[in-house]
């Protein structure tokens, strides 16, 4: 009996942390007006900012993504987050606090871009080939990188996003107003069936599907 209930005994503490490490968050969606804010500079880098950052790596990989930014879940901080793909030079886990452009090619290049705040909607945009990007990463110490190719386009397009740019800007009024036109139509059909069947996000619904 003692055995059995030995065998039985989880440390609510261990639960807890586990369930507090598991976070997937909803990412927002066009035409949800938070991403339109200018996101605010981290001051300090304390134990919320690191909490934030897990979340953003467990999202952008569930959702899958190669970077994301805090205002895709709602929080206007100046965070990013990336992890482009393995057949990329540059491919490993970057975050970037509070990142900056110190310098931009006049040299373009293009490049077939999706948005997680977009699904499914993927067009070519052109933007500066290399650049030169200042931030602090998680220990506060202050870096710069010289990006080209896919790690160039997406730092730019993530910066965007902190300052509450989409890429659908780069794109003619009528593709643009096209875009936001077909979700916002479904955001409000969405809106009716959560009317209807309750009001369930993306990420309890595939907790629930786990
Ligand atoms: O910021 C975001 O919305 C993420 C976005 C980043 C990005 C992609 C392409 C060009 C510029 C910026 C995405 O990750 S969209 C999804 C995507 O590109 C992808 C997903 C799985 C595997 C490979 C790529
Ligand atoms: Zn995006």
């Amino acid at each position: 009996m003692e055995h059995a209930q030995k065998c039985l005994y989880i440390d609510p503490g261990w639960v807890t942390a586990y369930i507090a490490a598991m976070a997937i968050r909803e990412i927002i969606k066009i035409p949800d007006k938070r991403l339109r804010l200018k996101s605010e500079p981290i001051e300090k880098i304390d134990a919320g900012i690191r909490k934030l950052v897990e979340d953003m790596f467990e999202t952008m990989y569930d959702a899958p993504g190669i970077g994301l930014a805090a205002i895709q879940l709602g929080i206007a901080k100046r965070v990013v987050t990336m992890h482009l793909s393995k057949k990329e030079d540059e491919a490993k886990p970057y975050v970037f606090i509070n990142p900056k452009i110190t310098w931009a090619s006049e040299e373009k290049s293009t490049y077939e871009e999706g948005c997680l705040s977009i699904p499914e909607y993927y067009e070519e945009v052109e933007r500066s080939a290399e650049v030169k990007v200042e931030y602090l990463d998680l220990d506060g110490k202050s870096h710069e990188i010289t990006a080209k190719g896919l790690l160039a386009t997406c730092l730019q397009h993530e910066i965007d996003h902190t300052n509450g740019v989409l890429f659908i800007d780069y794109l003619s009024k009528l593709k643009r107003d096209r875009v936001i036109k077909k979700f916002t139509k479904a955001a409000k059909n969405e809106g009716k069936s959560e009317a209807k069947g309750g009001s369930k996000n993306e990420a309890s619904r595939k907790k629930e599907e786990a």
